[in-house]
């Protein structure tokens, strides 16, 4: 069979016209879950895939399914999907290339007067990013049974904003739960958001998996006074404390070998420069595809801050808020995209994925697969971030393809979940 191919400018206009939605000055977007500009971003790709001929399903954690039908709705369906929120000064092309590449799939197959075998679904996950509200990856969570509704509908924002409040404001919370499991085979594309692609010279990455992840919120007591008369020896400087606690995290992170563990978030209070600060929240994010080593550095840093703490005379309190376990892909769909970038004359390279993705979840529900492409620099979760309209271009044609093959497997083909 001939390789289909999508249609590279169309796909550049839809990225160009959804990074509208929360453009910033420098480039990128700000586009955080549930906010205004979230809707603008949701409203625009449901009047896409609607011009493009597909169904729309919102379930109850607002996660949008848009369903092009196939020959026999009654098999199970091939699956892909993405976020379209972002971090706040994030980039054009994390989370959203992997619904455009979606619907762009969508018009291609449309284009080419190609009905597939089986109903072909692109997904709006709710939430991935876990900025505003943690834990990330919240829609596909709920969806994958992992994550409960009712928790997620409760989680706040620094604003005081409930997720829940937020979803009904902006009108995308839906009246009934999707469902359609089982399904037959699930993609992600999305860019690699590190540099192993632009050092190998290759235009596709296929990871494996998912590495685990786990993140921490941690709060530190020490005592608010005066920064002038207070001596030295005699102060519970919280933010003192903070930095010789970072300190060892980043040490211990690098000491692992293949294990990364970064504080994100710091907020001291009261934040004034004559006051000595008395409370430290900080975040940890630590992450590895081996999952005993990442969680012996758990260990080690939970320790390190509690005997840093001890010594300095403060009380410290420590929650690890979200554990997600890693996440091995489907071998032979790992296989299929390979072959695939062969056919495209696409050079395509094995690797892992450090950024977590909703594919960490649906993995757990059906066999999954990820195709990736380069992150110029190796540069995301910044403005800057980069991918050229060649690259998108590829890993669109060669989730076309994979896409192709697998909605138009005989009834009774089946991959198997990664293990
Ligand atoms: O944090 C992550 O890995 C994802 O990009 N939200
Ligand atoms: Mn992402
Ligand atoms: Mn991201």
């Amino acid at each position: 069979m001939e390789k289909l191919h999508t249609n590279p400018e169309r796909l550049k206009k839809f990225l160009t016209e959804i990074a509208v939605f929360g453009a910033t000055e420098n480039n990128g977007v700000s586009r955080l879950a549930l906010s205004d500009e979230d809707k603008g971003a949701r409203d625009q790709l449901a009047k896409w895939f609607k011009e493009a001929g597909c169904e729309m399903e919102i379930d109850r954690m607002g996660n949008m399914f848009f369903i092009r039908p196939g020959k026999d709705r009654s098999l199970p369906p091939v699956m892909t999907g993405s976020h379209c929120d972002s971090q706040p000064q994030g980039g054009r092309f994390d989370g959203i290339l992997g619904i455009i590449t979606g619907l762009e799939t969508v018009c291609a197959l449309n284009d080419a007067g190609v009905q597939l075998e089986r109903d072909f679904i692109v997904v709006n996950w709710t939430n991935e990013e876990g900025s505003r509200f943690t834990p990330g990856t919240t829609g596909s969570g709920v969806f994958a049974g992992e994550l409960d509704m009712e928790e997620m509908y409760a989680l706040t924002d620094r604003n005081g904003c409930t997720f829940g409040e937020e979803l009904k404001r902006i009108n995308y919370m839906g009246k009934k739960d999707f469902n359609p499991q089982p399904l037959h085979a699930n993609f992600e594309c999305h860019i690699e958001q590190g540099p192993v692609l632009e050092n190998v010279g290759k235009p596709i990455g296929v990871p494996k998996g998912i590495v685990c992840l786990r993140w921490y919120d941690v709060e530190i007591q020490g005592v608010p006074n005066h920064v002038g008369p207070t001596p030295m020896n005699d102060r519970k400087d919280a933010l003192y404390a903070f930095s010789c606690m970072n300190q060892r995290i980043f040490e211990l992170g690098l000491a692992a070998g293949n294990v990364v563990a970064s504080v994100g978030e710091v907020h001291a209070t009261p934040n004034s420069r004559n006051v000595i600060p008395g409370h430290v929240k900080f975040t940890i994010d630590i992450r590895g595809w081996d999952e005993p080593l990442t969680d012996q550095v758990c260990t080690d840093i939970e320790e390190a801050i509690n005997s840093i703490s001890k010594k300095l005379g403060m009380s410290v309190n420590i929650r690890c808020v979200w554990k997600v376990r890693r996440a091995p892909f489907s071998p032979e769909l790992v296989s299929m995209i390979h072959e695939t970038a062969k056919e495209l004359n696409l050079p395509a390279h094995d690797m892992v994925s450090g950024a977590s993705h909703d594919t960490v979840y649906i993995n757990q529900l059906s066999p999954s697969a990820m195709i990736f492409v380069p992150s110029i620099g190796g540069r995301s979760h910044a403005e800057v971030e980069e991918t050229s309209w060649a690259d998108c271009a590829a890993g669109a044609d060669v989730l076309l393809n994979c896409v192709y093959k697998t909605a138009n497997d005989p009834a009774g083909t089946a991959y198997t979940l990664g293990e």
